[in-house]
């Protein structure tokens, strides 16, 4: 029997007994929650690029060990564990991201979350380490059929737009001066993360649970005048060599890595999968790379799906998979359709897995 597990992610407005019973009866056994606080236009237009996504505002309640706790015995009523939460809200670490003068004061509450998320029975805590935040998607009906999908086009965006003061991850937490954020160097950006990561492992340690940095996404190697992180495959494994704490892992975007020029994703999930090193993945398929990829439907993208479950089984890895973004379907309730969709495709991935099937799979030579 395969250990991978499948789950649904939920964003805020969607912790509700319904969506719980629709993640259950679509197979889901774990959920990865959205907590932070924010109400996302979910998508930048082509010409406007210095929209944001609204305004991200400190909410303490939520983050508590009691609102956790109640979440999580929620779930489990409908047979299900939350087994991850993802993104803190930018409200809360933008400091953090930016080394700013509440650097120490928000470090310290980000402790207190992952203690409570510990508390609560939750395993894994996704983050992405970004300044410009996921940005320059468009959404267009460019999926099988004339799905609408989640779209990028470099060309179609100024991509050097800088990021005004006050803003961080396409999010508002302060009023600005109409002044913009100074550029950094990639070694300052990685610098900060290797600061982070100093301060919270050993909570995360203590508290059982793991840090799982999702990759950039899109994988540009800068954007809004800033640098990022991880946007080749290889630059996964500086982020491991921070540090050998058990705490210090991935949240494993195939799609994102898909969409880098270097290697190739199967070669990325032997390598870290391998090591152990990644907590839940970000299932999802897509055509294309940088600077020009969209958003496909699970079984109609560049990647092998079959053969990307398969080697993840034969790595061990024994946490969750996830749908992430899906093209949304025609009909009364887009979402959930694409969810059902793709959830229904990877329900049959694993039942192969669990027939032996992976061996043949991986053996297969029309396989990519
Ligand atoms: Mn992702």
């Amino acid at each position: 029997m395969t250990q991978i597990k499948l789950g649904l992610g939920l964003y805020r407005h969607m912790l509700t007994d319904e969506y719980f019973e629709f993640a259950r009866q679509a197979g889901c056994t774990h959920l990865i929650v959205h907590l932070a606080d924010y109400y996302s236009k979910q998508i930048v237009t082509a010409t406007d690029d210095t929209s944001n996504y609204g305004e991200s505002r400190a909410d303490e309640e939520i983050w508590t060990a009691r609102s956790m706790i109640a979440l999580q015995q929620q779930a489990n009523r409908h047979g299900l564990i939350i087994y991850g939460i993802e993104n803190f809200s930018p409200a809360d670490w933008y400091d953090v991201l930016l080394d700013g003068p509440k650097r120490e004061e928000q470090l310290a509450h980000l402790k207190e979350i992952i203690r409570n998320t510990g508390k609560a029975g939750i395993r894994s805590f996704g983050y992405n380490f970004s300044l410009a935040g996921v940005w320059g998607h468009q959404k267009e009906r460019s999926g099988r059929g004339g799905a609408f999908g989640t779209c990028f086009d470099s060309e179609k965006l100024k991509l050097n737009a800088p990021i005004p003061k006050g803003e961080i991850w396409n999010m508002t937490y302060a009023k600005g001066d109409g002044t913009f954020l100074e550029p950094i160097s990639s070694q300052e950006l990685w610098d900060r993360l290797r600061r982070f990561l100093m301060e919270l492992l050993p909570v995360a340690e203590e508290a059982g649970v793991e840090l799982a940095l999702h990759p950039d996404d899109p994988p540009m190697e800068g954007l809004r005048g800033m640098p990022r992180l991880v946007w080749q495959p290889e630059l996964y494994q500086n982020v491991i060599d921070l540090s050998d704490s058990p705490a210090n892992k991935l949240e494993f975007c195939m799609g994102s890595i898909q969409e880098m020029t270097h290697g190739n994703l199967y070669d990325a999930i032997r390598q870290y999968g391998g090591q152990g090193r990644i907590s839940y993945v970000h299932f999802r398929n897509v055509k294309g790379k940088v600077p020009k990829y969209n958003e496909v439907f699970v079984d109609d993208g560049d990647i092998d799906m079959l053969k990307a479950m398969a080697l993840l089984d034969q790595c061990g890895f024994d946490g969750v998979v996830i749908p992430d973004h899906t093209p949304e379907m025609c009909c009364g309730a887009p979402w959930h359709a694409g969810m059902a969709f793709a959830l229904g495709y990877m329900r049959a991935a694993l039942q192969m897995l669990d027939k032996g099937l992976g061996e043949s799979i991986l053996r297969d030579k029309t396989s990519l």
